[in-house]
């Protein structure tokens, strides 16, 4: 087991934080195999409403260049840590990326996954990749794109630029940058609101809006939010928020 990566329970958010400053949170293998066991556990634990991934002084500052410098393609390949940031993307819960300092290369690209982005108006965040004469490798290329455009991603990628917090919400890689000192608090009330709401129907709406980004043919995009919409009316929560409505108070929702 990997001390250098921990996971904190504070109610029903769980946050996952790297614990390597001597090399500014950059991430190992051996860091990203842990962070697979942690996701596990997370996907397991229905307790669990709301996961982040925050590191003090520095979110990431990429993968561990030193233990890729050797690697030829198959080790290379070994390497990668796709199969760990699919199953974050995955998470049927909504994930919060607590950017602080630099986060670069694969260190950005874990942020990409995530359903939210708060930031530092100081963070350092890039897709770094092409300085070091490979690419972004662990989806860079492919949310990126979704998140800013075209355009503004080949410029940030092709140019390895770096921008700070301030640019990074003004072009969409954010959802809000912050002060250094408000970025803890308002990524914990962020996660408070989004566990006041309905698991299920959080699971749903992350599911419809990730099969919609995925599957550039509307109606078929379509009949499947419209297939997730109609399963809810299953649950307590449907009958539960309708009910409130009508009722004109607040819902409780259970997650059944
Ligand atoms: N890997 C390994 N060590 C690192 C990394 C890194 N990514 N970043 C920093 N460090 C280490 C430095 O080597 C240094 O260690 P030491 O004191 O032993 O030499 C220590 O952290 C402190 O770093 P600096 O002295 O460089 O600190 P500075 O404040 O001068 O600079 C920077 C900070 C600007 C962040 C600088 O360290 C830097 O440019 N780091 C590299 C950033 C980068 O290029 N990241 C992208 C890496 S590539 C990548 O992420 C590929 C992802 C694609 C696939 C993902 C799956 C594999």
């Amino acid at each position: 087991m990997n001390q250098q990566i921990i996971l904190e329970r504070d109610g029903q958010a769980a946050t996952i934080k790297v614990l390597r400053p001597e090399a500014l949170n950059a991430l190992s293998r051996s860091i990203v195999d842990e962070m697979d066991r942690l996701v596990e556990e997370i996907r397991a634990d229905k307790s669990i409403r709301v996961l982040l991934f925050y590191s003090e002084e520095n979110f990431a500052a990429g993968a561990d260049i030193k233990a890729m410098a050797p690697c030829g393609e198959e080790e290379a390949r070994a390497f990668l840590f796709t199969p760990t940031y699919n199953k974050i993307q995955a998470l049927p819960i909504p994930t919060i990326a607590v950017v602080d300092g630099y986060a670069f290369g694969g260190g950005l690209e874990l942020a990409l996954r995530c359903d939210f982005r708060i930031v530092a108006k100081t963070a350092k965040m890039g897709l770094t990749e092409l300085n070091l004469g490979i690419i972004p490798g662990a989806g860079g290329t492919v949310l990126l794109p979704r998140l800013v455009g075209e355009a503004k991603a080949k410029e940030l990628i092709y140019l390895s630029r770096v921008i700070d917090g301030v640019e990074a919400e003004r072009i969409g890689l954010a959802n809000l940058a912050v002060e250094r000192e408000e970025l803890l608090p308002t990524a914990r009330k962020l996660a408070d609101k989004l566990c006041t709401r309905s698991s299920l129907s959080l699971a749903a709406a992350k599911a419809a809006i990730e099969y919609g980004v995925g599957h550039p043919e509307v109606q078929d995009a379509c009949a499947h939010e419209g297939a997730l919409w109609a399963e809810l009316f299953n649950h307590h929560d449907q009958k539960e928020g309708m009910a409130a409505f009508i009722e004109k108070r607040r819902p409780v929702f259970t997650g059944e």
